[in-house]
């Protein structure tokens, strides 16, 4: 009896911490991964071992919030003092680094591969550059006025360098939600 009235405090202390600020909507997204070599089948993959080791972690959080969207990311286990270029990619991850497929966009670039900048940015893509800290750690977040389309938000592709484009690192397949309460 004891025993589970402290169990079930505990886990509401843990909600409360993961919760954020009062009032601010529960994460509907949490996908925690360990980063694998591209041969092997995981959602995670490496496609650069010195940047990305085999075992390095990710985390990547999803929440509704007035009316739209914040992405978290957070890693360990990655190159210490590297300009990690991020972004929410389209398709899921494959062996293939290409695989991913394109950047979402909120306003798509009807020409494909996007490179025009006026489709190419922070504000019409979700972009989570970080650079990592000395204990290999690194986060970041995004927030944005709208939301997932159904089914074309399905990965975070880790790149060499930050900004729009550069070889990819690494993948982690990540099942985005479209919209509050589904
Ligand atoms: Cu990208």
């Amino acid at each position: 009896m004891v025993a589970g009235i402290l169990t079930a405090a505990v886990a509401a202390a843990v909600l409360t911490a993961s919760g954020g600020a009062p009032g601010a909507g529960a994460d509907c997204v949490r996908a925690e991964g360990r980063f694998a070599p591209s041969r092997a089948h995981a959602p995670a993959l490496t496609y650069d071992r010195n940047l990305v080791p085999p075992g390095a972690r990710i985390l990547v959080t999803q929440r509704h919030e007035h009316g739209g969207t914040r992405v978290g990311l957070r890693v360990k286990g990655v190159r210490a003092g590297h300009e990690f270029g991020v972004h929410v990619h389209r398709k899921p991850c494959g062996v293939d680094p290409e695989a991913a497929g394109g950047h979402y966009q909120n306003h798509p670039d009807p020409v494909q591969p996007s490179e025009n900048p006026d489709y190419v940015n922070p504000g019409n893509e979700v972009w989570l550059d970080f650079t990592a800290r000395r204990d290999g750690s690194g986060a970041a977040s995004a927030v944005h006025p709208w939301n997932f389309r159904p089914g074309e938000a399905a990965s975070v592709v880790l790149h060499r360098e930050q900004g729009g484009a550069g070889d990819r690192v690494a993948c982690f397949t990540v099942p985005f939600e479209p919209r509050a309460g589904k």
